[in-house]
């Protein structure tokens, strides 16, 4: 399998995250797509190849340009403010309730703040995210690293891996969020959507609800979303990723959630994997966007599920076994031990390979804890 990867995911290098308004070590960090792009560069099985450009219209097909303006501007704004620190994060956010009782308008046709920190409130879900001196260039290169993934699969390859970095499902049409700048899935659908005509789902196993995803497809008949994720009242996202979210307009019936309580395992996870599958299958359209996520290991730092090494492989081949070419792209995933060898189960189940336990998994996970 072709792997799309590039070093300019280095350039998003935050250390610190704000986590309930203290700092914490960053968990969304280069480290994340080194250990992935070591783990399959061992494997003979992946070849590694670099992403080639796209430009800014793929992605001002899903996004606001000013979001786009933002993220390019964002850093050297904090630089011109002479903000001493080396992540940008917001404090302050437009929330619906400081609009109560105004019209639709009100809360959408105010000026931009002019100040890099309301600015980044006024693009920005949570203050989880930091921005870095290269965050946007990074974040233009895992769009690259997407959109290259498509262009082998529609030229050919049953099944591609981006390892996109930085991630993009919390990324809807006018916001970051969640370690999320662009929303390369989308970017992704949006692209073969516009080069087939023909309908294309979504399947997202990320641990979180991927609310940018949901967001940016809502009223769309053409881009089926199904997202499974821990219940998003007991982890961020925590407003969106209810099963009683299905879409509107042309997308009325086209989205489909599937939260899980937290400490999910194996066996109910492969079942909500099942109806997934079950309801892609029914849809018309020969390619499916995977949005893949590690982050519902059984050690993730931040995950709340429970899934194995060995369930990987499981989803990846039941994924293929749709039938279906594949758009495979990296979202979260946070133990970092495990990423290589999570990745390789995964990725070697969804062409059909036996998994080959290396260096994390061959023996009891417990006892590594
Ligand atoms: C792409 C993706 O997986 N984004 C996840 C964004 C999660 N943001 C909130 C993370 C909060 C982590 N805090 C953990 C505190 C434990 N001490
Ligand atoms: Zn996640």
């Amino acid at each position: 399998m072709k792997v799309v990867h590039t070093d300019r995911h280095r350039g998003h290098a935050p250390t610190v995250e704000t986590y309930l308004g203290l700092p914490e070590p960053a968990n969304e960090v280069p480290q994340r797509a080194e250990i992935i792009a070591a783990a399959l560069t061992a494997d003979d099985g992946f070849e590694l190849v670099e992403p080639t450009s796209h430009g800014e219209a793929p992605i001002l097909a899903v996004h606001d340009a000013g979001l786009l303006r933002f993220l390019a501007e964002a850093w050297p704004a904090a630089e011109s403010q002479r903000l001493k620190r080396d992540f940008l994060v917001a404090d302050t956010y437009p929330v619906r309730a400081m609009f109560e009782g105004m019209s639709d308008s009100m809360a959408t046709a105010r000026p931009e703040p002019i100040d890099a920190g309301g600015r980044a409130g006024w693009w920005g879900l949570d203050s989880g995210n930091p921005i870095t001196a290269g965050t946007y260039d990074a974040s233009r290169a895992a769009v690259d690293v997407a959109l290259t993934t498509v262009d082998l699969v529609l030229g050919g390859e049953t099944a591609a891996y981006g390892l996109c970095r930085p991630p993009g499902h919390h990324a809807a049409r006018a916001m970051a969020g969640g370690y999320c700048f662009f929303n390369n899935a989308a970017v992704a659908a949006e692209a073969i959507v516009a080069a087939t005509g023909e309908r294309v789902a979504i399947l997202d196993v990320d641990v979180h609800h991927g609310n940018g995803t949901q967001q940016i497809f809502w009223r769309r008949g053409d881009v089926f979303y199904a997202s499974l994720h821990v219940d998003p009242r007991q982890r961020y996202p925590f407003f969106l990723g209810h099963s009683d979210e299905t879409g509107e307009g042309a997308g009325a019936g086209e989205n489909l959630n599937l939260p899980l309580p937290e400490g999910t395992g194996d066996e109910a996870y492969l079942a909500a994997i099942d109806r997934a599958l079950e309801a892609i299958a029914a849809r018309p359209g020969s390619i499916v966007v995977v949005s893949l996520g590690f982050d519902t290991y059984e050690l993730d730092p931040i995950g709340g599920l429970s899934v194995t090494t060995p369930a990987y492989h499981e989803i990846g081949r039941r994924v293929a076994a749709l039938g279906r070419r594949l758009v495979i792209l990296q979202e979260g995933g946070y133990h970092r031990p495990s990423l290589g060898e999570n990745a390789r189960a995964w990725l070697r189940g969804a062409v059909g390979r036996p998994f080959e336990p290396g260096s994390w998994a061959s023996g009891d996970t417990i006892a590594r804890r």
